[in-house]
């Protein structure tokens, strides 16, 4: 899937988690995050769907390492649902670092989805949270509304965009990765392993000149 890309009225571009805690200066900073922006938007001009995912916790989040005694950032523990990366408190509701990058283009969003809400639950997907079985609805919009092949784009390439790609090509979408639209965290091999997954389930990567 390279050279010029027809989009069509059945396929979505899915946004992840654009917002200024995953930027420079950011609480969970990914390097070089808010660079994803500028492709972002002119490609979100293209489709006739958009959705944007918001990561939107509150303070007292499972995944917060200040919230578990002697955890540090990035350190793991094991949950109910499995192993939880910690992280430095992200997102939290309300707040600044909630909110969409500023230069983003919100104008073409016809759904904002939150996720991770959810005190005891991480959520890194977009259409599950980690549980793997709490839905966030996302799946049910996509299907209701007939759209067929999701373009994924966003923050962080190794996490929640992973997740939601792959989530997406289980439920049976045609997936496609917007590769220079995102950026990594890049936390123990997990870049690689996010294109070994995506090499094994048939997602592809692309890159955002293909669209414009
Ligand atoms: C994310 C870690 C924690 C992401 C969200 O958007 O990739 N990563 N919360
Ligand atoms: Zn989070």
């Amino acid at each position: 899937m390279d050279l010029a890309m027809k989009i069509s009225d059945r396929d979505v571009l899915l946004v992840i988690d654009v917002q200024n805690d995953f930027c420079t200066g950011g609480a969970l900073a990914v390097p070089g995050g808010e660079k994803v922006v500028p492709a972002i938007n002119r490609i979100a001009q293209k489709f006739a769907n958009v959705v944007l995912t918001q990561d939107w916790h509150p303070r007292d989040h499972v995944s917060f390492a200040p919230n578990h005694a002697g955890k540090q950032p990035f350190q793991t523990i094991v949950l109910d649902y499995g192993v939880q990366v910690l992280w430095p408190s992200h997102c939290v509701q309300g707040t600044a670092g909630a909110e969409f990058h500023r230069d983003l283009d919100v104008t073409r969003a016809n759904l904002v989805v939150r996720k991770g809400f959810r005190r005891g639950i991480d959520s890194y997907s977009a259409l599950f949270e980690n549980d793997r079985t709490t839905p966030t609805g996302l799946l049910g919009y996509l299907r209701e509304r007939e759209l067929n092949t999701v373009f994924v784009a966003g923050l962080a390439f190794d996490f929640c965009v992973r997740f939601s790609a792959d989530d997406a090509r289980k439920a049976g979408f045609e997936v496609a990765v917007i590769e220079d639209a995102c950026r990594g965290i890049d936390l123990d091999g997990s870049v690689a392993a996010t294109h070994q997954s995506f090499r094994e389930r048939g997602i592809s990567l692309v890159s955002f000149e293909a669209f414009l």
